[in-house]
């Protein structure tokens, strides 16, 4: 039968294409001038969560000044550089509670840290000791996770335990923007949905999966879109915007809690520096033009001007802590240094629980070579 081509197709699929994700409205508290666009919201917050929002993203950007020092004279491991996030990883944390389950990849060592871990487990994880995956047990957290989007699929068997427990608590995560493109994203996602699971899935969309840009990761126009599929509520946020950051992970971590499934949140952020330790150029694939907005929104900047016009911050008080946590820091790589080095025998009594025999023979060989 032929086709009449002048009628107007049963599908406009062009329109449709047209506006998909046009409902996104990136949620902002202050603007990238520092000026308050939701007074309500702004008003809200106490001098002292200000100060102490300050001192979480000065603490952070001094971790990673001194873990890029540390990674250069080569005592640490594999580290990801987080400057330019620390709105986004310091506003999301900061919204949940002790009792919640933090599922991090490689680039949350600071949520991890500042959600009950310390820097030295931080720093032992940098160096593939076991010792930085070993918590206390009452501590509620998952080492980082390297195999991008498996975390997802741990926090949506978490978030069903969490729901069949009866508790009022959630599983929050985090993934890159190239993280969704990962099939586990996505099941993870999927299978909160479908058992209406305390999830809150956290996307820090940071521009770059290492050298490929956002836009040739995906054809979507948010990332935020992509939960739509699993009948998840999502939102886009200004991951610059510290106060915007923590007020919707609030709302979400309480509308999740409160046993009406997950949330997806994607935080619109940038890494400044390389993809991680082992010093990957972005030179050779962003300009300095690309960068220079990003640096002009920096999340330190804005909250800065917000505290020094209520006389609440000063240079003197900033350099004053950036001192004082690097201290702290150098004590804490030396504890860590302290730490007498992993054997194998340790490595492979890590792996199961009941040794398989292959492992059990590996064990009896390196316990005979490492007690000399
Ligand atoms: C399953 C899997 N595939 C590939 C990699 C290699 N890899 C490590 S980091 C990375 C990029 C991830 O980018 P994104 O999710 O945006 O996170 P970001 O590093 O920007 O925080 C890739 C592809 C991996 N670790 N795991
Ligand atoms: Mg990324």
């Amino acid at each position: 039968m032929a086709n009449n081509d002048s009628s107007k197709p049963i599908v406009d699929f062009a329109a449709i294409k047209e506006n998909l994700g046009s409902e996104y409205k990136m949620v902002q508290v202050l603007d990238g001038s520092a000026k308050v666009v939701n007074q309500e919201v702004f008003d809200s917050f106490s001098d002292e969560q200000l100060v102490d929002f300050m001192k979480k993203m000065v603490w952070e950007r001094a971790l990673h000044e001194q873990t890029m020092s540390f990674s250069r004279q080569g005592r640490l491991g594999f580290y990801a550089p987080t400057a330019g996030e620390e709105a986004s990883e310091m506003g999301s944390v900061s919204a949940f509670e002790p009792q919640d389950f933090l599922f991090p990849a490689y680039r949350d060592l600071p949520q991890l840290i500042q959600h009950g871990g310390s820097v030295e487990k931080g720093f032992l994880w940098s160096r593939g000791h076991v010792k930085g995956n070993q918590y206390d047990p009452k501590y509620r957290a998952w080492m980082p996770q390297i195999i991008i989007g498996a975390q997802f699929v741990e926090a949506a068997g978490a978030a069903l335990g969490i729901k069949k427990n009866g508790e009022n608590n959630v599983a929050f995560v985090y993934t890159g923007d190239g993280g969704t493109s990962q099939g586990d994203t996505y099941e993870g996602l999927n299978f909160a949905g479908a058992f209406q699971a305390p999830l809150v899935a956290i996307i820090q969309n940071n521009g770059f999966a290492i050298s490929v840009p956002r836009k040739k990761q995906t054809a979507a126009t948010t990332l935020a879109q992509k939960a739509v599929a699993a009948g998840t509520p999502s939102v886009q946020v200004d991951g610059m915007d510290i106060l915007a950051v923590y007020s919707v992970a609030k709302a979400a971590r309480e509308y999740a809690a409160a046993g009406n499934g997950p949330v997806l949140i994607e935080t619109l952020t940038y890494r400044y520096g390389a993809h991680s330790s082992a010093g990957d150029d972005p030179s050779r694939y962003r300009t300095k033009e690309e960068e220079k907005p990003w640096h002009d929104n920096d999340p330190l900047i804005r909250l800065r001007k917000v505290l020094e016009d209520k006389g609440l911050w000063s240079d003197q008080q900033e350099s004053d802590y950036v001192d004082e946590c690097k201290t702290q820091f150098k004590a804490d790589l030396k504890a860590a240094d302290a730490e007498p080095k992993q054997t194998n025998v340790e490595m492979l009594k890590n792996t199961f629980e009941v040794p398989t025999p292959n492992i059990k023979a590996q064990i009896a060989e390196f316990e005979a070579k490492e007690s000399k």
